[in-house]
């Protein structure tokens, strides 16, 4: 069996590391050089994607993809969406805005994937930027903002995108989380009279 998973989230993030820090093969990247709003945060940036390989035991692979987080590569979103089983969504735990930038994602995430319902894993990165502000702030963005009951949370895990434990904590979350859906599809909602 062979998954395709993405990392999809900011620029910056960590989603280019995670792939090369978890890859067996080397990883292709289109790294460019960075233009104009980018170019004050860091020189290279993703212009279209990251392809990484991840051998599961003898048989199955992982296939895993890094997004570019400029917007206006967000078609390549569409493309990669489309390949892909789940989505690894990381959260810069060092921004300001981190909350706010989780929301833009997920909301983005909601509206591109139609009725597919894909299933998430929240990867939280620079959590050392921040060590006291602690992962619940995304568990009650989940429940309070988007509204969602506690058994419908995605799992929300911190992830240093430089450590290859933690980035394949994150994948072995993600696999697990396929698995489980593959198993145990979600039932239709039961109407009652
Ligand atoms: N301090 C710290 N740096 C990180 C962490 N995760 C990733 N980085 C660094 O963040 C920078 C941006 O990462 P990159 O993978 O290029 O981000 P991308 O734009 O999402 O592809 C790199 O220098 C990474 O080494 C983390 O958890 N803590
Ligand atoms: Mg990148």
């Amino acid at each position: 069996m062979e998954w395709s998973v993405m990392f999809m989230g900011p620029v910056g993030s960590g989603k280019t590391t995670a792939v090369r820090t978890i890859s067996d093969i080397e990883v292709v990247s289109t790294d460019a050089r960075a233009t104009d709003d980018v170019l004050t945060m860091k020189s290279h940036t993703t212009v279209a994607m990251d392809v990484g390989v991840l051998a599961l035991g003898d048989k199955d692979k992982l296939r895993i993809y890094g997004t570019p987080g400029q917007d206006r590569f967000d078609f390549m979103w569409d493309i990669l969406l489309n390949q892909s089983k789940g989505v690894l969504l990381v959260v810069n735990h060092a921004a300001d805005d981190a909350v706010a930038q989780l929301d833009h994602y997920y909301r983005d995430l909601a509206a591109r994937q139609g009725e597919r319902n894909l299933p998430i894993v929240v990867c939280v990165s620079h959590m050392d930027a921040k060590p006291d502000v602690p992962l619940d702030i995304y568990h009650r963005y989940f429940r309070e903002t988007v509204g969602l009951d506690a058994e419908n949370v995605p799992p929300i895990l911190s992830m240093d995108a430089r450590d290859k434990s933690q980035v394949r904590a994150a994948l072995v979350a993600m696999t697990a989380l396929l698995e489980m859906v593959e198993r145990f599809p979600k039932p239709m909602p039961i109407k009652r009279a």
